[in-house]
């Protein structure tokens, strides 16, 4: 069985099929409708031209010059080691040397307090969907049965902390609101006291991201650290970097800086149903070494996915599956 059938195979067998295969479709048409177009120009060897329409599907997926190059540099040892390839052997070849990117560094699990609240910290700039992201995570979180809390962080935006506090009453979550232009690290501290008082399972703090300058931004990420740690031990458990993946290497670029700042433990990737970009999961992996925790596939409460490798690998090669 090939690397793709089997792919395909533990595919059929997750929940998500569709929901995957829908937010992925850009990237796909991208991606796995380019590649498959390759297959009338290719002759059977590795050679330089392949590589360089290669790089250029890579590139444009996002997965960043560093990953292209390194597939490329595998492919092209493989082309001096065998000769003539079959085009379905080096689609599967290509794919898995995409898993192994990713599989470079172990993904972490994300960490639950064992007593007490767990705190989750989001950060990201403007507009790459922290609030939308907290909605979708809080519904997420009760449908497990947890109890969840917002606090309000983001003082910097003008409308920030309505938007949160609209969604705690559409989501019946309780929201501990930050004062606008004030400091958001007293509003997680009032995040943290409430939910001790009132036995909350998982606090989600929506904060703000101002990247103007790095030592700024460390200065107010290492302050809601602190504050939060006094509160409430082992805190925060979680500091999520919410990427939009349209922004592609740029987001690349912002990931970097916010991961120098803090002690970033995970990533989530918001608008994939928005873009053709969708090789970004993987560049994140190889040049930040953090797991992609969840996907945003959509505005809704609902769409939010956790992180699926195979899901991901299959969604976006749709298209070469089936090449012979
Ligand atoms: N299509 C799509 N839109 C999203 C997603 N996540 C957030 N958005 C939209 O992006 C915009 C900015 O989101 P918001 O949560 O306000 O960003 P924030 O400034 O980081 O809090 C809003 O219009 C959201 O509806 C997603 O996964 N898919
Ligand atoms: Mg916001």
């Amino acid at each position: 069985m090939s690397f793709l059938d089997t792919l395909k195979a533990k595919f059929q067998k997750k929940d998500d099929r569709a929901v995957y295969l829908s937010g992925f479709a850009k990237s796909k048409n991208k991606f796995g409708d380019q590649l498959q177009q390759m297959q009338y120009k290719y002759k059977g060897y590795i050679d330089e031209d392949f590589l360089e329409e290669l790089t250029i599907v890579l590139l444009e997926s996002d997965v960043g010059i560093d990953t292209a190059d390194l597939i490329c540099e595998e492919l092209r040892k493989k082309g001096q080691e065998y000769g003539k390839i079959p085009f379905p052997w080096c689609m599967n070849f290509l794919i898995e040397t995409m898993k192994k990117i990713y599989e470079e560094y172990p993904d972490t699990e994300p960490l639950f307090a064992e007593e007490g609240p767990t705190v989750i910290l989001l950060e990201g700039v403007n507009g790459s969907g922290k609030t939308t992201t907290a909605a979708k995570l809080a519904h997420m979180y009760k449908k497990k049965g947890k109890s969840v809390a917002f606090v309000a962080a983001d003082t910097f935006r003008a409308g920030a902390i309505g938007q949160l506090a609209e969604w705690g009453e559409r989501l019946d979550v309780p929201c501990i609101k930050g004062i606008e232009n004030g400091d958001p690290s007293a509003a997680i501290v009032d995040g943290c006291r409430y939910a001790k008082e009132n036995n909350i399972d998982i606090l989600l703090c929506d904060t703000a991201g101002r990247l103007q300058n790095k030592a700024g931004l460390m200065a107010e990420l290492s302050k809601m650290n602190r504050v939060c740690g006094k509160e409430i031990e082992g805190a925060p458990h979680n500091t999520w970097l919410v990427l939009d993946a349209t922004t592609g290497q740029n987001g690349l670029s912002q990931a970097k800086i916010f991961n120098e700042a803090t002690n970033l433990t995970g990533i989530i990737l918001t608008k994939m149903d928005g873009t053709a970009k969708g090789g970004i999961v993987i560049a994140i992996k190889h040049e930040l070494h953090l797991p992609v925790r969840y996907i945003g596939l959509g505005e809704k409460p609902t769409d939010l996915r956790p992180f699926d490798l195979d899901s991901y690998l299959y969604s976006i090669s749709q298209g070469i599956e089936n090449v012979r």
